[in-house]
């Protein structure tokens, strides 16, 4: 049945939406079935995106059409369509009013992910008016609350030097402690790796009163400043809250220097509200595992790598991986940067809409993925500015030297861009830089090529 008489008004201005403050606007890229119109089709989405299914229904009354998801706009050349949906249809919180990520999800990216017609529909931008927007918890803790335990300045405190615990699993107790020791002995910021938590060979219990004691030996040493991200992901929200109340408590004094990782694809909304209202004193750290089965270029539905984080900056995110735009090992391109501005700025542009956020904090762009101290210069260029947590764990336990000198090979590559140094040159009088050539001689020899002979290394 053909719709478009009541799911689409292609009359309807996108500025007037904007304006109006009324609407959630969503842009998708969409192909339908061969057989079914272009039009017909995106109507059929809105339709049961919001008050819809395929047939009339006898209960709807006039008040049920003044809800409905409206398609504004549609580019059948390039694939392109628009729907705008009035925020009323927007579940809200009982309790207080809020609104959840997981509704929106639910409407605009839900039924119509499986519906006969569509070959394709993938969400690749959406526009929260204020109306809406100031409905969302936003992030509690931000990266100028690390800078300041890190005792930088709160603006522009420049690049966070991080490490993932590697081997990612496989580790007991004393050699994961040993591993944080000396990477904290050079670097600032350690991760649990995503699959870390209470392994039976490496029980919560014991492992995170070893890790507080190395953080404490490494502020000692270094006089500087620590911070650990935990994974408190889990199916059940108590144990959530059981993982982090015990690593809270285990931390005690310097709980402060204390984020918490929850795997958010994977664990959905719900895992990434909860860990933002329960524990709105920690930085709350997005992973993403998992989330390329729908944000992958190749996949023709879902949501793009830019919503996931768009929505994550809403749900009350303090940083989320962004991918590493084509300097790492993960899927990415250099245009991803977009990602990176959009949940960092108060006003930024989206492959189809522009938003304000209204003071909304930033959500931190994560670095991560394959990346080493030769990659590091090169992304900063791309991204212009070093204002980011990096978490590199082959570029950090694969340094020839030591955990601690890859560590500080990371801090190092960041001062060579930002000083502006050709990084031959600056590598002469930095030694873990040099040595971070000879650790990774794949990278050495793609990203600078004749490095040998310019440093002397005849190995
Ligand atoms: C990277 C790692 C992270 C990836 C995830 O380890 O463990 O899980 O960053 O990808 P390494 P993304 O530094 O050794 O490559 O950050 O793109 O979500
Ligand atoms: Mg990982």
């Amino acid at each position: 049945m053909d719709q478009s008489g009541r799911y689409a008004d292609l009359s309807l201005k996108e500025e007037d939406l904007i304006k109006g403050d009324k609407h959630i606007l969503v842009a998708y890229h969409m192909q339908p079935v061969a057989g079914y119109g272009y039009l017909e089709t995106a109507a059929h989405i809105a339709a049961e995106s919001s008050t819809g299914t395929n047939v009339e229904v006898c209960t709807t009354d006039d008040f049920t059409k003044g809800v409905d998801a409206l398609v504004y706009f549609i580019d059948e050349a390039n694939g392109v369509m628009k729907v705008a949906y009035p925020i009323d249809l927007f579940d809200r919180n009982m309790t207080d009013g809020r609104a959840m990520i997981v509704s929106f999800l639910t409407l605009a990216i839900g039924n119509n992910q499986g519906q006969g017609d569509v070959k394709c529909l993938k969400m690749h931008d959406f526009y929260v008016p204020w109306s809406m927007l100031r409905l969302f918890d936003g992030p509690s803790k931000d990266i100028s609350d690390l800078w300041d335990i890190l005792g930088r300045p709160r603006v522009n405190g420049g690049y966070i030097a991080g490490t993932i615990i590697k081997p990612k699993l496989g580790l007991r107790p004393e050699p994961f402690a040993h591993a944080a020791y000396q990477f904290w002995l050079g670097g600032d910021f350690i991760k649990n790796d995503e699959p870390q938590g209470n392994q039976v060979f490496c029980p919560a219990r014991k492992v995170y009163p070893l890790v507080y004691d190395a953080m404490k030996r490494a502020m000692d040493e270094t006089g500087q400043a620590k911070l650990f991200s935990a994974n408190i992901t889990a199916d059940d929200h108590f144990e959530m809250c059981a993982r982090a109340d015990f690593i809270l408590e285990t931390f005690g004094p310097d709980a402060n220097k204390v984020a918490f990782l929850v795997d958010g694809y994977v664990g959905g909304p719900g895992m990434v509200t909860t860990a933002r209202r329960q524990y709105p004193g920690q930085y709350l750290h997005y992973h993403r595992a998992g989330h390329g089965a729908v944000t992958s270029p190749s996949a023709l539905r879902g949501y793009s790598a830019f919503v996931l984080s768009k929505m994550s900056r809403l749900q009350g995110a303090s940083g989320i991986h962004v991918g590493t735009m084509g300097y790492g090992k993960m899927e990415g391109a250099a245009d991803d940067r977009n990602i990176a501005y959009m949940i960092e700025r108060d006003s930024a542009d989206g492959p189809y809409y522009h938003q304000e956020w209204h003071g909304m904090k930033p959500t931190t762009p994560i670095i991560s993925g394959g990346m080493n101290a030769l990659r590091l210069p090169g992304f900063f260029e791309n991204l212009g500015h070093g204002n980011v947590i990096n978490t590199s764990g082959g570029g950090s336990y694969g340094h020839i030297d030591s955990p601690a000198a890859g560590a500080i090979s990371l801090r190092q590559s960041y001062e060579c861009w930002k000083s502006g140094a050709d990084p031959i040159e600056f590598a002469k009088e930095h030694k873990e830089f040099a040595r971070a050539f000879e650790s990774f001689p794949g990278d050495a020899d793609k990203i600078f090529p004749g490095w040998r002979e310019k440093l002397g290394v005849h190995k």
